[in-house]
């Protein structure tokens, strides 16, 4: 009996010697690898910090710099996880009130003077093509808020009067616009009465002697803009040329995922026409027998993340650019036709959303909504 139980004492001392022994030998592994004396392998570190940053990106980063200096992130990877900015923008279905009453559409009659649709199927938007009070009604109660943002540098801050003033009359009425205005002269920002919902910053931006980086940089501020502030503050975005101005109804038929508009002097020209960025060297350059329509710069808009990538690859193509000494034909606005011609617009305006004034009016055109105006290049920029 005795020496049974004495057996009895040593299993059970032995059973728990070897579990103080696994304990202490799952301690120490986890306790060096924490040391870090064991070697991880980067991408699966990096994985971690990643997945974390899905959660608490603030957070993530504060601990990241703190404690991990010395792993290696890839930019991109970085870019595109851990400062990402986190977007508003959502899809939503297209939900029209019960018993709103309007005219009925047709399949058989419309326009046939101009087409209405791209080959990849994006809607063109022309007078005649949508039902102005059934859209504006559809995306109102969606409650968006559009950021529009506007460049006034040098002595392009005198246009800022007529546009906005004309913007408050015309452009999306009655729905939430965060005007953005980028300018090195901040005191010269006229004082403009802003309607319910409507709200205007100002951002300083640096002058410049040559009008061309101006036009470029805009790409570079756009984003770090939607970085900092815009994603947080808007669903949509339109980034608009400021010497110009708004004479008719501009509305939600203007939104969509990627928009692009037309431009007023090539739209019924030859692709070999188009004033593309024509010599290799360049990041912009498009071959002559490519090309779908000429987008002008003045006008592009879209879901900020949309917006934010296209920012975002023309400005690392324009410092590619730059690099090699090479500036493309017409700056931004070349990098944007080549952007657009592989990611293609979801939605493209037709020329009522871009004239020119010193354009006679032409018979597809029933309506000017929004115009450059006439200006003494000489006079107004800051280089010839
Ligand atoms: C075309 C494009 C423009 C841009 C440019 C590229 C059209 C109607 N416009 O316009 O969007 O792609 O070519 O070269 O297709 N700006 C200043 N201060 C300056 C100069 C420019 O603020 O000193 C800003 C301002 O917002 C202006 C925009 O940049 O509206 C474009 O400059 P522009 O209008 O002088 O260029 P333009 O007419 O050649």
């Amino acid at each position: 009996m005795r020496f049974s139980s004495n057996v009895k004492l040593f299993v059970l001392l032995l059973i728990v010697g070897i579990f103080l022994l696994l304990g202490y030998v799952h301690y120490s592994f986890f306790n060096e690898r924490l040391n870090g004396d064991i070697p991880v392998d980067e991408d699966q570190r990096n994985t971690r910090y990643v997945h974390y940053s899905f959660f608490n990106e603030r957070l993530n980063w504060v601990w990241c710099e703190a404690s991990n200096r010395d792993i290696p992130v890839d930019e991109d990877q970085r870019n595109t996880s851990l400062s990402k900015p986190i977007f508003r923008s959502r899809v939503q279905n297209i939900v029209s009130p019960e018993r709103l009453l309007y005219k009925q559409p047709s399949v058989l009659v419309g326009r046939t003077d101009v087409m209405a649709v791209t080959p990849w199927l994006a809607p063109i938007v022309w007078q005649g093509t949508f039902d102005p009070d059934l859209v504006d009604i559809i995306y109102k109660s969606m409650n968006l808020t559009i950021a529009t943002t506007v460049f006034a540098v040098g002595k392009y801050v005198r246009f800022l009067r007529d546009f906005l003033e004309t913007a408050e009359k015309y452009f999306l009425v009655d729905f939430n616009v965060r005007y953005y205005v980028f300018t090195d002269r901040p005191d010269n920002v006229p004082s403009v009465t802003m309607s319910q919902g409507r709200h205007l910053s100002v951002i300083q931006v640096p002058g410049s002697n040559r009008w061309q980086e101006i036009s470029a940089r805009r790409m570079e501020i756009i984003q770090t803009a939607i970085e900092r502030q815009i994603s947080r503050e808007a669903d949509y975005i339109f980034c608009l040329d400021v010497d110009s101005k708004f004479h008719a109804r501009w509305g939600a038929e203007s939104l969509g995922r990627l928009v692009a508009v037309i431009h007023p002097e090539l739209y019924n020209q030859p692709r070999d026409r188009f004033s593309y960025e024509r010599r290799p060297a360049s990041t912009a350059y498009i071959p002559m027998d490519e090309g779908d329509y000429y987008y002008a710069g003045a006008v592009f808009g879209g879901f900020v993340e949309d917006v934010y990538t296209l920012t975002k690859v023309c400005r690392k193509q324009l410092e590619k650019d730059a690099r090699n000494s090479i500036e493309a034909a017409w700056q931004e606005e070349s990098h944007l036709n080549r952007y657009l011609l592989y990611n293609k617009p979801s939605k493209l305006l037709s020329p009522e959303y871009l004239w020119q004034d010193f354009h006679g009016k032409t018979k597809e055109i029933k309506v000017i909504r929004f115009s450059g105006i006439i200006k003494n290049y000489a006079e107004i920029r800051p280089n010839v």
